[in-house]
């Protein structure tokens, strides 16, 4: 198993058909809006017969209506959600999501993503940027090992395959790398992450 979550942004024939590719390769697969859109929950259910799930709408609503959204992904089979970092001061701590702290892209996370970071405990992990590997090794080295860092930003993005997770990433987020060819997923190490966290 390699520490990869394959970013299944197509549609859901296409999806399957890579994930069924990296059954058992990659540890995970990431759900997101295309297929949520084309399919809704048959999608989320379809996905997960084939491995561990994460369904990523960045949720950013008030606490009833999250917690709503998780109750019925979860109930589909996605093991967690990834939901937006900025609305934690209103979200209890929940091993079901992810909190988004700092974007591979540019954000106002950029200013706030260190104050996120010490407000994680208690959640299943935090994603951080690919693309910029120092930031997962600042934040590896503040979190210790209690708690997963999920990664996108590889490939187009900018990030190189195995960077975040040599600073300390458990597992890397791949979409467009991956989709175009699944064979590439053999870039990635199939050792365990460095602080052994099971996952996604
Ligand atoms: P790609 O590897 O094709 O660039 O896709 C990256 C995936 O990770 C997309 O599904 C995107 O929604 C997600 N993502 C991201 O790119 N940056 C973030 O900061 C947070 C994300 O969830």
């Amino acid at each position: 198993m390699r520490p990869v979550i394959a970013a299944l942004d197509v549609g859901l024939k296409e999806a399957l058909r890579v994930a069924g590719s990296l059954r058992g390769e990659a540890a995970g697969f990431k759900v997101g809006w295309d297929l949520v859109l084309e399919s809704g929950l048959d999608a989320v259910r379809a996905v997960a017969r084939l491995g561990p799930t994460i369904v990523d709408l960045k949720l950013g609503d008030v606490p009833h209506i999250v917690s709503r959204v998780i109750e019925k992904l979860t109930s589909a089979g996605a093991c967690c959600v990834i939901a937006h970092g900025v609305i934690r001061p209103s979200l209890k701590p929940d091993e079901r999501i992810y909190l988004l702290v700092k974007m591979s892209a540019p954000s106002l996370y950029d200013r706030v993503w260190r104050d996120l970071l010490a407000e994680a405990s208690g959640f299943r992990g935090v994603v951080l940027p690919a693309n910029e590997p120092e930031v997962i090794a600042e934040a590896r080295s503040r979190l210790g090992c209690g708690l997963r860092i999920i990664s996108p930003g590889v490939g187009p993005q900018g990030g190189r395959p195995g960077d975040a997770l040599r600073a300390g990433a458990d597992f890397e987020i791949v979409g467009r790398y991956l989709l175009e060819d699944p064979r590439r997923v053999e870039e990635w190490p199939s050792a365990p992450s460095k602080c052994g966290l099971p996952g996604p």
